[in-house]
């Protein structure tokens, strides 16, 4: 892992994946798959008994992802004080373990990590919250746990660690850009541009660097 957010990955419930973890640190560390029901040697716990990675190292981990929905992964070290270890470091991202039978029916597909952090430790800034102005989301899912009734709202609100699972219905035709308030991060991949009716993504690129940014989460519900 070595950007913020870390890249999304996504695996097939059931089929077994190979994963090599490099862990460029001067620590030990330990890449957790939060919310899968995998055995505890590639698990990602200390605590229960998970083999770290060693420092400059590599470990191969072979894993049956199980069960379906949206999950992510984080370091599971003990950061204690040290702002510089482990989940504090951002290196976190979605994991979306793909149903054997996807009953979506969607034009895309969008998986969003959202940053916040203690003024005093913020580099450039959070994220305003008023993307998508106008339309609604219909929330499906939260925490990977389908919704037993799914409702339209206008606003999102998600606390740390939550995932959010939601569709939405683009009929504000125009440019909509959610992303970082730092250039920096933004051309990292925190952010995206969501556009309709012929304007260009340089454009809406463009504007990126202008307009207040927030940013939502824009997922199909998935059930086991
Ligand atoms: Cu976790």
């Amino acid at each position: 892992m070595a950007s913020s957010p870390a890249r999304c990955c996504v695996s097939k419930k059931g089929t077994p994946v190979t994963v090599d973890i490099f862990n460029d640190t001067d620590t030990p560390e330990l890449v957790h798959w939060h919310g899968q029901i995998i055995p505890t040697d590639v698990d990602g716990s200390a605590e229960e008994g998970t083999p770290y990675v060693p420092a400059h190292g590599m470990r191969r981990i072979t894993l049956t992802p199980k069960p379906a929905g949206f999950r992510f992964y984080h370091p599971h070290v003990v950061a204690e004080g040290d702002l510089n270890r482990g989940t504090y470091s951002g290196q976190a991202g979605p994991v979306y373990i793909e149903p054997k039978n996807d009953p979506g029916a969607y034009d895309r597909e969008i998986f969003l990590t959202l940053k916040e952090f203690e003024p005093t430790f913020s580099q450039g800034g959070d994220m305003a919250m008023d993307f998508l102005t106008g339309h609604s989301f219909r929330v499906v899912s939260l925490d990977r746990n389908p919704v037993p009734n799914p409702a339209d709202v206008p606003v999102l609100w998600i606390g740390t660690a939550e995932r959010i699972s939601a569709i939405v219905e683009m009929h504000h035709p125009g440019v909509w850009v959610m992303g970082d308030l730092a250039d920096d991060d933004r051309g990292h991949g925190m952010g995206i541009v969501v556009e309709y009716s012929g304007r260009s993504r340089q454009a809406a690129m463009g504007q990126a660097q202008a307009l207040p940014l927030g940013l939502h989460d824009l997922r199909q519900n998935s059930s086991d």
